[in-house]
């Protein structure tokens, strides 16, 4: 295809996993996220565009947008899937660390939605792609912040979903359960994680399905859970 699609959180883990997927099959990648190294050396893969941002920053999420049609001329994917979490007992959350997965997590997704609807609506065309957790919907012991942040992320795009399917704009919802990355400072790799997680490259997999359904059809949401995970 010859599809433009942003990718946030594509430096490593389940991002850079969708972006090489989707460079792989032909898109135009932008890749977004703020370690500006890992950005280059996935350029050099993808053939697409890096960009530094943060994406709990409005004038960055703008700024993204408006560089990819600069080189481009055109947008037709954006993948929200930038995300961070940590886990603790409720008393033990710092006020900063709530605001960090919150603006992260739930304003990342709502800013950069933001900067691409109306242009989306101006085309009457595109598909946004999120990436929550299964935690999105069920809580679990630990999961105050993180989970509340998912469920939240989740209602930013379910509600998105009913506003702009009138427009011709297609929101897909992806919950992926347990994923070996690098998330909440993990190592992935591991002989024991293989058994136990999903691989980055399953939940690319998965975005894949979405993005190629056919014109008349969105697939609202899709969970997927290795088939280990018992919760
Ligand atoms: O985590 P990790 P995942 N602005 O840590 C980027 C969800 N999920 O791939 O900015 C821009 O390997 C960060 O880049 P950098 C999870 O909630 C995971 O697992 O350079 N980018 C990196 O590329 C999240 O929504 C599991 O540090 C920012 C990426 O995000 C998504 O999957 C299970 C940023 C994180 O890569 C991807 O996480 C599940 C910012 N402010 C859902 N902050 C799981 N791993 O088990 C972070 O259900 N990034």
């Amino acid at each position: 295809t010859d599809q433009v699609a942003i990718v946030t959180g594509a430096s490593r883990g389940i991002g850079k996993a969708i972006s090489l997927l989707l460079a792989l099959q032909g898109a135009k990648v932008v890749a977004v996220a703020r370690s500006e190294d890992e950005l280059i050396e996935l350029t050099n893969k993808t053939q697409g565009l890096g960009i530094v941002a943060d994406v709990a920053d409005e004038s960055d999420a703008v700024h993204v947008v408006a560089e990819t049609l600069r080189q481009y001329g055109r947008l037709d994917i954006v993948v929200c899937n930038a995300g961070v979490g940590s886990f603790n007992e409720l008393e033990n959350f710092s006020d900063a660390e709530w605001d960090r997965i919150f603006d992260t997590n739930v304003k990342g997704t709502f800013l950069l939605c933001k900067a691409v609807v109306p242009y989306f609506k101006a085309q009457k065309k595109g598909h946004i792609v999120g990436i929550t957790s299964d935690v999105a919907k069920r809580t679990f012991a630990h999961g105050t912040a993180y989970g509340a942040s998912k469920y939240a992320q989740d209602a930013v795009l379910g509600s998105l979903r009913k506003e702009v399917r009138p427009h011709g704009i297609k929101v897909s919802t992806i919950y992926p359960g347990l994923v070996d990355t690098y998330f909440n400072d993990t190592r992935p790799g591991s002989a024991e994680a293989e058994k136990t997680h999903l691989r980055p490259a399953d939940v690319a997999q998965a975005v894949r399905y979405v993005l190629e359904a056919p014109a008349h059809v969105v697939i609202d949401e899709l969970m997927l859970h290795p088939l280990t995970q018992e919760w």
